[in-house]
């Protein structure tokens, strides 16, 4: 077993690595910036190394200092949590090169899936369906993107092959506005990302967002833990994810959750990770594979009862998985209201010090948060302060349940979304199920 881990990570998700290392008995040490020595996890954890000021650049982007904190205790691993470096693949690089072992895939992996253009030929070949578009970089030549564009039919989207999450896309609704939209495209993904590849696809309209949650051990094996609706959404930022994803058609499913499975194996991926679709009219489309945990993991955990944080410590020790398909239960709906620290109205960020801090309980509430009373949430990272996680054994319990906990959650001090999670749990649109990726954005009005 890994015998030390640096916690690369800060807020919710270095609480839950760390209560992951607890319960395998690794050792701890806990990295952070000047501002979050108060952290709880910090305060957990069996070391801590200040790696520098604030601003993330300096502190959790900063390769060098995150891997001298390695060093210096004596760890074995460094697990990158989501955001900041767990998806860099130079990191997951030095970090190997530096003999520690990265909690993720190789850094080949990483970077091929960085590349959405590589990544989404790769997932095509391994039997994964894919949306209809260019198979590839758009070539220089106009008059062939105007032909490819006619015969996909519009509306088509444009995506910088270095982009993803929402970021470098442009939707083109006309031939005439195709070639400006191109090359505004190329130039704005060199600008961002210093590459002007592009690709193009087919624009589904009213799509969900649903993805598949796999665990691989790079020896052969992997596993899915199926699939979660991430539609209510707001600006790329989820603000409610539940597994399974509700009134999904059972054989694209099936097939689907499948290929997945197969793919990992054709690629030998090692990791948890997530294969990105979009879903429109029963059909499922691959448009991105994340490399890494993700903020809503645990209503996958929820319907499973698999821990995935202890997974991918497991396999990043060097184990075979030791689960097989057929040992995964699906059993009830789990629901995750993200909890964010910010005006319910403006979405303006909303740090500062929390004055009352009660989580909610009680049977099918889970709370992933490193908030206490008396916690000063900094300005400079992320305003997400915590998940409540409502379980029942359908989704009427899972919602009835997420409807009380919000209303027993209480945050004082600070601004917070709770109002807005209370009013989409009495939403009967979303009571209903299957709202696409519009939704939220239609009904606060942008
Ligand atoms: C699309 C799409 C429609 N058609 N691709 C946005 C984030 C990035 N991961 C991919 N995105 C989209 N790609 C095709 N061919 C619509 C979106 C999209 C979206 C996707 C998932 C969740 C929220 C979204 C919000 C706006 C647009």
């Amino acid at each position: 077993m890994l015998d030390k881990v640096v916690i690369a990570n800060r807020g919710e998700i270095a609480l839950r690595i760390l209560r992951a290392c607890k319960e395998l008995g690794i050792k701890t040490v806990a990295v952070h910036s000047q501002v979050d020595a108060d952290l709880i996890h910090a305060r957990l954890a069996d070391e801590t190394v200040c790696i520098g000021p604030n601003p993330s650049k300096s502190s959790y982007l900063n390769i060098p200092a995150i891997i001298s904190a390695a060093e210096v205790t004596d760890a074995t691993a460094i697990h990158p949590g989501y955001g900041f470096l767990a998806e860099n693949a130079d990191f997951a690089e030095q970090v190997e090169r530096s003999g520690f072992t990265f909690v993720g895939p190789t850094a080949d992996v990483i970077r091929m899936m960085g590349d959405k253009v590589e990544a989404i030929k790769s997932m095509k070949e391994a039997g994964v369906p894919t949306v209809p578009g260019s198979d590839g970089p758009l070539s220089d030549d106009d008059e062939r993107t105007l032909k490819l564009a006619a015969k996909i039919g519009y509306p088509v989207i444009i995506k910088a092959a270095a982009g993803g999450g929402g970021r470098g896309m442009r939707v083109v609704h006309t031939e005439a506005s195709l070639l400006k939209s191109k090359h505004i495209t190329q130039s704005e993904a060199k600008t961002a990302f210093g590459d002007d590849t592009v690709y193009l696809e087919k624009f589904l309209e009213n799509p969900r967002h649903i993805e598949v949650q796999v665990i691989a051990d790079g020896q052969g094996n992997a596993i899915h833990l199926g699939d979660r609706d991430c539609s209510m959404q707001r600006r790329h930022q989820k603000v409610v994810e539940e597994a399974p994803a509700p009134l999904v058609d059972k054989d694209a499913r099936q097939a689907v959750l499948e290929s997945c499975v197969n793919a990992c194996k054709k690629i030998n991926y090692r990791g948890a990770g997530t294969f990105e679709f979009l879903y429109e009219k029963g059909q499922f489309f691959f448009i991105e594979m994340n490399t890494r945990l993700q903020v809503e993991h645990p209503v996958s955990e929820l319907i499973t009862g698999i821990d995935i944080v202890k997974q991918q410590l497991l396999v990043a020790s060097g184990r075979k998985l030791s689960l097989k398909q057929s040992d995964i239960k699906f059993k009830g709906h789990a629901i995750e209201c993200r909890i964010n620290a910010e005006d319910p109205k403006t979405f303006l960020p909303s740090p500062g010090k929390v004055t009352l801090f009660h989580a909610p309980g009680g049977p099918g509430i889970r709370v992933d948060s490193h908030l206490y009373g008396g916690y000063t949430i900094p300005p400079h990272y992320d305003s997400l302060i915590g998940k409540l996680i409502a379980y029942g054994d359908d989704r009427e319990t899972a919602i009835i349940r997420a409807q009380i906990a919000l209303e027993e959650m209480l945050i004082e001090g600070i601004r917070t979304n709770i109002p807005l999670q209370r009013e989409i749990m009495r939403d009967t649109n979303f009571q209903k199920g299957g709202t696409n990726i519009h939704y939220l954005e239609k009904k606060l009005g942008h």
